[in-house]
């Protein structure tokens, strides 16, 4: 007890020497306020895990010459874009035939070489 006492009063004044020093649970107690740095690539792990969240939309129109689709949609998490409508074009030509201007759908973007593409879509209901 003495010993840990004294060593994190030494962690204090020079984490270098603590560091080389410590023992292997000392060490975990350092990583504690280390870690505060890697805050934001955590927030990127938890977006990431959003993979298949879809977003709600409403078709506004159906362009199977360009093959996009125009929908106004909600925010879209993954891509960090807030509502509005705009085209998307279509992952699946066959995507442009299951819906129809004014059907709410569920739908998932990605960018795909640097386009945005619908790579899921269903109705909802
Ligand atoms: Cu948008």
């Amino acid at each position: 007890m003495i010993r840990f006492s004294s060593l994190f009063g030494t962690l204090f004044v020079s984490a270098g020497l603590a560091l080389a020093a410590a023992d292997a649970s000392a060490q975990m107690q350092m990583q504690m306020p280390m870690h505060d740095h890697d805050q934001h690539s955590a927030m990127a792990a938890t977006s990431q895990e959003d993979t298949n969240a879809l977003s709600e939309g409403e078709i506004k129109k159906v362009d199977k010459d360009t093959g996009k689709l125009t929908i106004k949609h909600g925010p879209l998490t993954n891509l960090g874009m807030p509502g509005m409508t705009m085209a998307f074009k279509v992952q699946n030509p066959a995507m442009l035939d299951q819906v129809k201007v004014g059907d709410h759908v569920r739908f998932r973007v990605e960018r795909i070489n640097d386009t945005f593409t619908i790579t899921k879509l269903e109705a909802s209901i």
